[in-house]
């Protein structure tokens, strides 16, 4: 087969590692409808900048919905079935972004995932995301689906020690990234976001990330 065949199926699943794949551009046939169903649970739970255990304002901005939302304060980071800001339950995770959720997850070979939480970061130009590790979740086997909205962003793709070296993946408006297994608890960030205006998101990168938070 030539490579130009290839072009008419779209861009490939990249396996970045063992139990990582990028699935490129893989939420724009389903962009307006994710986006559709965004906009009541950003209405009931806009984005805030929390504060960190150590007391200072995240550069990220954030909202969550679904049965759990994961929160940072004064006393540490969690998951939380209620918004601190409303004191009421996080709005439910949309079926529209659950299937999209599970189908990706099992198009990069993650069969029967069923996330309770929805994380949406909001990030301006200049704002970047410190090398971390996610071990808030009870369960590591589950994997963790993110889609990557707006304007593209270098993440940085590091090992199961904070020394490690990092690999930098660009990521594009519409990526969907899935990990799991052994990946599951790589360290990871993102470079500081290029200024610059995306057509359909504006001044801003949005990043989904669905985890399987709690228990059952
Ligand atoms: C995890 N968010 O919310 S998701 C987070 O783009 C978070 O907003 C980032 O990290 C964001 O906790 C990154 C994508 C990602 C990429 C590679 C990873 C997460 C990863 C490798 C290992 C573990
Ligand atoms: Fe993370």
């Amino acid at each position: 087969m030539i490579q130009s065949d290839l072009d008419l199926f779209g861009p490939q699943p990249h396996r970045l590692a063992n139990h990582t794949v990028l699935l490129p551009g893989f939420a724009l046939p389903d962009l307006e409808a994710i986006l559709d169903a965004l906009r009541p649970v950003l209405r009931a739970a806009p984005f805030r900048h929390m504060c960190t255990p150590g007391g200072l304002h995240m550069a990220v901005a954030l909202t969550n919905c679904g049965e759990l939302g994961w929160v940072s304060d004064a006393k540490g980071y969690r998951y939380s079935p209620t918004d601190p800001v409303s004191g009421q339950p996080w709005p439910a995770l949309p079926d529209v972004l659950t299937a999209f959720a599970s189908r990706s997850a099992a198009v990069a070979g993650f069969d029967g995932f069923a996330p309770d939480a929805c994380l949406v970061n909001h990030y301006q130009p200049g704002t970047r995301l410190t090398l971390h590790q996610d071990r808030d979740e009870r369960d590591f086997d589950q994997p963790i689906v993110s889609v990557s909205l707006g304007l593209p962003a270098v993440f940085l793709f590091g090992g199961l020690q904070r020394a490690d070296r990092t690999q930098r993946i660009p990521l594009s408006h519409g990526d969907v990234l899935v990990w799991g297994g052994e990946d599951r608890l790589r360290f990871h960030g993102v470079l500081p976001i290029k200024p610059g205006v995306h057509p359909r998101m504006g001044e801003r990168r949005v990043n989904l990330t669905f985890r399987k938070a709690g228990c059952g």
